[in-house]
């Protein structure tokens, strides 16, 4: 039973509340209530911490910042102390942490803590993006999920999550406290926007084509640099992809795909969307390893199986 139906006024449903009407554990209701505590603490830090270098480096070799690393460390302490987490891994962690050995009623979380940090000093938004399993096997197809989320730190801060019934959306409010902003978010067939990663002077036939198409029909261009904002904009708005390709030189382009592009997918999909390596969905891709990446188009059905026929040149 939908909380808001369209015509009723929307009373303030809070996150947890909206949690135990969704039919899942408690356990996953209070994880899930664990990472949004959490995001209060990392929108502190982004507005008033330490823009600076941590003088550390991540699984990709690629130089951490402060908040990187404070970030991670406010998410995974929160994770380990929440008593129902087995295994989690990290963006900013080279491997996996064993939080405690499996038994039942136990998740495993998979994020990015500070998506996008690298903005952070020119005062873009950025956002955290989290992942979870049953169990202790993080290294599964993102179809295997029970639940994905990302909390944006924009003008506003806003929490969207899915455990497989619909997509909703909640708003920090003044109190600090999340309430339900938009629920059962569905996506249009096809949109007139796209969000494009990567250097353009790099991108392989296939999609060059495909992005004159989106060009010659009249497409608006909006990238931020963020994935979490520019995933929000193409969910919230209903319509468009994003995409960041395979590029010559760098043939599984840059997105992770356990921190990034599977909860991501899940999220998409759960709106009516989909999203591609270009080849297959996301979803059915086979972990290979924890800094596993794949090339990704994403958003409205219509863009993506587009994508798909530009990229495999059928
Ligand atoms: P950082 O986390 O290093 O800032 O990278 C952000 C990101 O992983 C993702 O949020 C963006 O979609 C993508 O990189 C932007 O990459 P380009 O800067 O190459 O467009």
């Amino acid at each position: 039973m939908p909380f808001s139906e369209p015509g009723k006024t929307k009373f303030q449903v809070d996150l947890r509340r909206h949690l135990r009407n969704q039919g899942i554990c408690d356990n996953l209701i209070h994880l899930i209530c664990e990472i949004a505590e959490a995001g209060k603490y990392v929108i502190n830090a982004v507005r008033t911490g330490d823009l600076g270098v941590a003088g550390t480096s991540n699984l990709y070799g690629e130089e951490q910042l402060a908040l990187d690393v404070l970030s991670d460390r406010i998410i995974r302490k929160r994770l380990i102390h929440s008593g129902v987490v087995c295994n989690i891994a990290s963006e900013e962690m080279d491997e996996i942490f064993q939080a405690q050995a499996d038994a039942d009623g136990l998740y495993s979380v998979a994020y990015d803590p500070l998506d996008g940090s690298s903005l952070v000093d020119v005062n873009l938004a950025v956002g955290t993006i989290v992942s979870i399993y049953e169990g202790c096997n993080l290294l599964q197809k993102g179809r295997n999920q029970v639940a994905a989320l990302y909390i944006l730190y924009g003008p506003r801060v806003s929490l969207v999550y899915s455990v497989g019934k619909g997509v909703h959306e909640f708003t920090m409010n003044h109190l600090m406290e999340y309430t339900l902003s938009r629920e059962n978010i569905v996506m249009k067939p096809e949109g007139d926007m796209y969000s494009p990663g990567g250097l353009r002077n790099k991108y392989q036939e296939g999609t060059e084509k495909f992005v004159r198409y989106l060009e010659e029909k009249g497409a608006k261009l909006r990238y931020s640099g963020g994935f979490v904002p520019d995933i929000n904009q193409v969910i919230m708005k209903g319509k468009g992809i994003f995409m960041y390709p395979a590029l010559n030189g760098s043939p599984n382009g840059k997105l992770r795909l356990l921190f990034e592009l599977n909860p991501m997918a899940f999220l998409v999909e759960n709106a009516g969307g989909a999203a591609t390596d270009g080849k297959q969905s996301i979803l059915d891709l086979e972990p290979q390893s924890l800094d596993h990446r794949a090339p990704v188009y994403i958003g409205c059905k219509a863009e993506v199986a587009k994508a798909m026929e530009f990229v495999s040149g059928n």
